[in-house]
């Protein structure tokens, strides 16, 4: 049978802003406060999604959240009407305001993790929720995300949803940023390679000095419980604490795997060469041929790698084998890592093209085009059984563009985080998505 890897990207919200709320993503500090530009944003995304149909891909989109989170702001006190509960927040604590009116959903690498039917135990594909625990701003993400998880897929016969993991430090997931998965072909038995930050329950895991370790080797093994994945179709493995220290917030920020290649950078990992034997063996077991290439720090440094997002790429399989890595714009105008890619592709190695993508809105925030897409390998029979609204067409792109066009502003500010109308609008908009992409009520507006 068929099978295919689906992309389904994060549409931009309404209120993307620079709200500077990630502490240890160089990126979300240093653009804290500048004017966003959400219909760029949204645009340049939708930009990403409609090449990458052209090129023969099977893409998806994914809705954004409803934003302000007035629900979030009542759970902590502000009370009245919703427009009186923004202009509290906006008078009385503006971090809490902006972490409310977040588009942070958009990241859907950390949405969740996703299990191919092949290497779960009851033949089902398992969404386990992000509980993003690590920031006040994530962490109100999950219930939505669940609901639209579940809307998009929700054939119980192919496809099994487990909710958030208990939200505490100890259990941080998030997400698929943090998963990759290896093997020969989608449709067939891979080996999933889980990567943590540190350890919650045995101090002998060294963790980062400066910045979080965001997700947890307990938080990652539940998940493959949960997903009924088997000893011999896992892998954990710890990222080196000192990359998180230089800015290094999830694993998708120094490696990127497709297929039989884990491409990464010489310093992502502890004890790398046990990881990758472990890797080739339990894929070997598996008939699948593992290799990797390690990017040598005397040719691109981790602080390279943070500024350029050069591993937060997507790395794609094209009908004839070999792969296309998609980077940002930011790959091209660093030099050693432009340089890199240029003898990359005339190697000869698995990788043969380089496709280059403006996705600044979403990158001055620390997002890239990996953090962009939630990756999901789906049979034939189950992409059939996936709600046909959220699959990318060229009417679907032209609708979406449109809609983008009518209902987002081009510009926004801390100080318009407070206009109540913004609430407005926003719930005008994704009244009409939810229609466009056939969701039903996903949002708290819509169902409470
Ligand atoms: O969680 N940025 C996101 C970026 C997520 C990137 N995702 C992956 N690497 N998969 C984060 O740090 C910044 C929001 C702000 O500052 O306004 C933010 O949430």
């Amino acid at each position: 049978m068929k099978s295919f890897e689906v992309n389904f990207d994060g549409l931009v919200g309404p209120t993307h802003n620079y709200g500077g709320l990630s502490f240890g993503n160089v990126a979300s500090q240093s653009n804290s406060q500048q004017a966003s530009n959400p219909k760029e944003a949204a645009l340049q995304g939708l930009d990403k999604m409609k090449a990458l149909m052209d090129m023969g891909f099977v893409q998806g989109v994914l809705a954004p959240q409803e934003r302000p989170d007035v629900g979030a702001l009542r759970s902590l006190g502000f009370s009245g009407t919703d427009a009186e509960v923004i202009k509290r927040a906006a008078k009385e604590a503006m971090p809490l305001l902006a972490a409310s009116c977040s588009a942070s959903s958009m990241w859907v690498a950390n949405a969740a993790t996703v299990s191919p039917s092949a290497d779960t135990a009851d033949g089902r594909v398992h969404f386990t929720a992000a509980n993003l625990n690590c920031k006040f701003h994530r962490s109100i993400e999950h219930p939505t995300t669940s609901r639209v998880l579940s809307a998009m897929f929700a054939d119980q016969q192919h496809f099994a949803h487990h909710a958030a993991l208990p939200a505490v430090a100890q259990f941080g997931d998030e997400g698929a940023a943090n998963h990759t998965r290896f093997c020969r072909e989608y449709g067939e038995a891979g080996v999933e390679f889980f990567v943590y930050g540190r350890s919650a329950f045995d101090s002998r895991y060294p963790a980062p000095q400066k910045y979080p370790a965001r997700q947890t080797l307990e938080a990652s093994q539940a998940v493959a419980r949960l997903h009924g994945l088997s000893e011999e179709g896992v892998v954990f493995a710890q990222q080196n604490p000192s990359v998180i220290d230089q800015g290094v917030f999830h694993n998708d920020v120094i490696a990127v795997g497709n297929g039989e290649l884990l491409f990464h950078h010489q310093d992502a990992f502890l004890n790398t060469e046990h990881m990758l034997d472990e890797l080739r063996r339990k894929l070997a077991a598996r008939g699948a041929q593992f290799q990797s290439i390690s990017v040598p720090r005397d040719q691109v440094a981790v602080d390279d790698a943070v500024r350029s997002y050069l591993f937060n790429s997507q790395l794609l399989s094209r009908a004839d084998g070999s792969m296309l890595l998609i980077v940002p714009e930011e790959c091209r105008t660093n030099p050693r890592v432009w340089h890199y890619l240029q003898s990359l592709t005339s190697a000869g190695g698995p990788i043969r093209e380089v496709k280059v993508f403006d996705l600044k809105q979403s990158m001055q925030n620390g997002g890239g085009p990996a953090c962009l897409r939630l990756r999901v390998a789906l049979k034939e029979t189950e992409l059939a059984a996936v709600n046909p609204g959220v699959i990318m067409t060229a009417p679907l792109y032209d609708t979406l563009t449109g809609w983008v066009n009518k209902h987002y502003r081009d510009a926004l500010r801390e100080s318009d985080l407070a206009d109540p109308q913004l609430l407005l609008e926003c719930r005008t908009a994704l009244d009409e998505l939810t229609q466009i992409l056939k969701l039903g009520s996903v949002y708290p507006f819509q169902i409470n």
